[in-house]
């Protein structure tokens, strides 16, 4: 049981001690109204300042786990050096958990690419793939003794749709061809930190035991009961795109013929060069983390192209039943975590998992205080208890999961949604100096943590 932060989202510090700038820096720069109430990249949640007493607090709770992530832009200099204060930063915070006797968990990158890697063309550009290796490579060498779980990305599949399909995100790019080619080149800098990581094993600059992996939002796909072959075509293609291309990439060291031989048929195949399938096959990890929020529903698409003339693979299916967060826009469907696990069990049978983030973000929190100061947030606590459910289902039938950690266990910087979905057990005071204050549902975790250590988990888990 622990939780999951990322670098970008907690450190702030955004100019300190020889930081380069990031994309998020960017464009919180050039664009500061896209954020909600103008809360820009550069603060976090003051973790950079705080994380002693951050990492006490997952103590305290009873948590045996977090992970956070380097940020790629603190590592390393424009002259691809190690920049030694960011290096120190890491390297205290490695030496706070093993004091605390709490396993560090290290991400290498969560959507933070370095802005004058992104001046060079980003995901976009094969330098840039060849860049990341280098940063792994370091970040390897560097911390290879101090840290056993280390992940290449977290969520892979968001930069490609957020800043190159649908245009959400900076730079508000929307190009499917070049959406897949993105996706692709992370694909293949997944694979090359691979080779970088079992290599500096084999030199001895690793911790024995030392486990590599990958982080990714697994949303299982359903569509309408019912359905139409085309509805199931839909669903073979986002289950294609966005779970099997990173499973199969895993666990078999290729991506998904199926999906490669549609994307060629519709112009959409990304750009394989020679010597491509060689990297591709090192990419198989020792596990797999699976954030899970909410399920992808998908039916066959109305129109048969996009505003740019690509193929479309699928539309939105809103289930009549469906339950909403209605601050996210997302489904609650806790179902869905069994469902996964169940897939793993048939599909990729030799690969343990773990869910590595799910949690609820609310806006505006306050309005659930109670008269001590509290906010008694049982939402969170009822959202958590039935994944925790359906979790301890899939072990039960056989899935191997190893573990659950909760996202945003501190309240966060959630990207150009800024603070305004809370995440938190922990609440952050952002007009206090960032003062961290449980929520109810830190208590009742650490109760359930507390309840797991002598009794068994079934009794544990049953609702009161
Ligand atoms: O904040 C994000 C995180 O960076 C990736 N997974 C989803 C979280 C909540 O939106």
């Amino acid at each position: 049981m622990g939780a999951a932060l990322s670098g970008p989202q907690t450190e702030g510090a955004y100019r300190k001690d020889g930081k380069l700038e990031n994309i998020w820096d960017t464009w919180s720069d050039c664009s500061i109204s896209d954020f909600y109430n103008k809360v820009g990249s550069y603060t976090g949640n003051d973790f950079y300042e705080k994380y002693e007493e951050d990492i006490r607090l997952f103590k305290s709770l009873g948590l045996d786990s977090f992970r956070t992530s380097i940020q790629w832009s603190r590592l390393l200099g424009q002259d691809e050096k190690l920049n030694e204060k960011g290096a120190d930063f890491y390297h205290r915070i490695c030496a706070c958990a093993k004091k605390h006797e709490i396993e560090l968990f290290m991400n290498l990158y969560h959507f933070d690419m370095p802005t004058y890697l992104f001046q060079r063309g980003g995901w976009e550009n094969r330098e840039v793939v060849e860049a990341y290796a280098v940063y792994a490579r370091t970040a390897f060498r560097e911390f290879g003794k101090e840290i056993r779980y280390w992940f290449t990305f977290n969520e892979p599949i968001v930069e490609p749709d957020q800043r190159y399909r649908t245009g959400m995100w900076y730079p508000f790019i929307k190009d499917a061809k070049r959406g897949m080619n993105v996706q692709y080149h992370i694909s293949l800098a997944h694979c090359l930190a691979v080779w970088e990581f079992r290599k500096a094993k084999e030199e001895g600059y690793l911790l024995p035991d030392a486990q590599i992996g990958l982080i990714n939002c697994f949303a299982p796909p359903y569509t309408r009961e019912d359905p139409t072959p085309e509805d199931l075509e839909a669903v073979r293609m986002e289950d294609g795109l966005r779970n099997r291309w990173w499973l199969d990439l895993v666990t078999k060291g290729k991506l998904p013929e199926d999906v490669l031989e549609t994307l060629k048929k519709c112009q959409l195949e990304p750009d394989v060069r020679p010597g491509d399938e060689e990297i591709l096959h090192q990419g198989m990890v020792d596990w797999l983390g699976f954030n899970y929020y909410h399920p992808a529903r998908v039916q066959a698409p109305k129109e048969k192209t996009d505003e740019n003339g690509f193929l479309k693979f699928s539309d939105p299916y809103v289930w009549p039943e469906a339950k909403m967060n209605i601050y996210r826009g997302w489904e609650i469907y806790p179902k869905g975590i069994y469902d996964f696990g169940m897939k793993m069990k048939e599909e990729y049978p030799d690969l343990k998992f773990f869910i590595s983030e799910n949690g609820m973000g609310v806006e505006h929190e306050g309005r659930f205080r109670d008269a001590s100061g509290e906010i008694q947030d049982d939402y969170r606590i009822e959202f958590v208890q039935e994944h925790l459910e359906w979790v301890l289902k899939a072990i039960q039938e056989g899935a191997q999961c190893m573990g659950y950690h909760y996202w945003g266990l501190i309240d966060n910087w959630s990207w150009n949604n800024a603070f305004k979905n809370r995440y938190g057990m922990i609440e952050v005071e952002l007009m206090n100096n960032y003062q961290r204050k449980l929520k109810k549902s830190a208590k009742w975790i650490q109760e359930l943590i507390r309840l797991r250590e002598k009794k068994p988990i079934e009794e544990t888990m049953v609702s009161k």
